[in-house]
């Protein structure tokens, strides 16, 4: 498998928990590496552009609400797979759905409050990175080594 990248978002709700530390030591040791790392309070229009695809849901307004309720860690990983990786790190939407070990099932307390976002195809990821990283922010591994 290639060497992608995702984006992932740690909510307010694991901030409100402390448990950064956590959940990146999850990806670590799966072999996701952060590239870029940074604390963000979203403001409104940014958590709605970030969204958009979402605009016409139900709990499109909810969903905005809880993600500038609080900072939150926007992240860019890299490795094997990264973008599927993550998804099977995080677990299921709804954490009453997600598989016993994954990060929702382990910390989230609702389908709004699920702790982590991250991208779910590769073209989406490299949207998602682009909307909050510049390409010079990204720094860069050897994974050959
Ligand atoms: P994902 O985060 O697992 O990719 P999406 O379907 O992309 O899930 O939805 C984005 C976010 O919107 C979810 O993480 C969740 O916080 C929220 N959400 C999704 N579906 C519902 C719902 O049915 N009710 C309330 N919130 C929802
Ligand atoms: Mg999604």
């Amino acid at each position: 498998m290639a060497i992608e990248r995702t984006l992932s978002i740690l909510k307010p709700d694991a901030l409100e928990k402390g448990i950064i530390g956590k959940i990146l030591s999850r990806f670590e040791t799966s072999g996701l590496k952060p590239i870029a790392v940074r604390m963000q309070h979203l403001s409104k229009q940014e958590a709605e552009g970030f969204y958009a695809v979402h605009k016409e849901r139900p709990f499109f307004k909810d969903l905005v609400s809880f993600m500038t309720s609080g900072p939150v860690v926007v992240m860019c990983l890299e490795g094997e797979g990264a973008v599927a990786r993550n998804r099977e790190l995080m677990g299921a939407t709804d954490p009453k759905k997600a598989d016993k070990g994954t990060i929702r099932a382990d910390f989230a307390k609702s389908i709004d409050a699920n702790t982590v976002h991250g991208s779910d195809s590769a073209d989406n990821a490299k949207i998602e990175v682009a909307y909050f990283f510049r390409s010079t922010e990204l720094v860069s591994y050897d994974w050959k080594k």
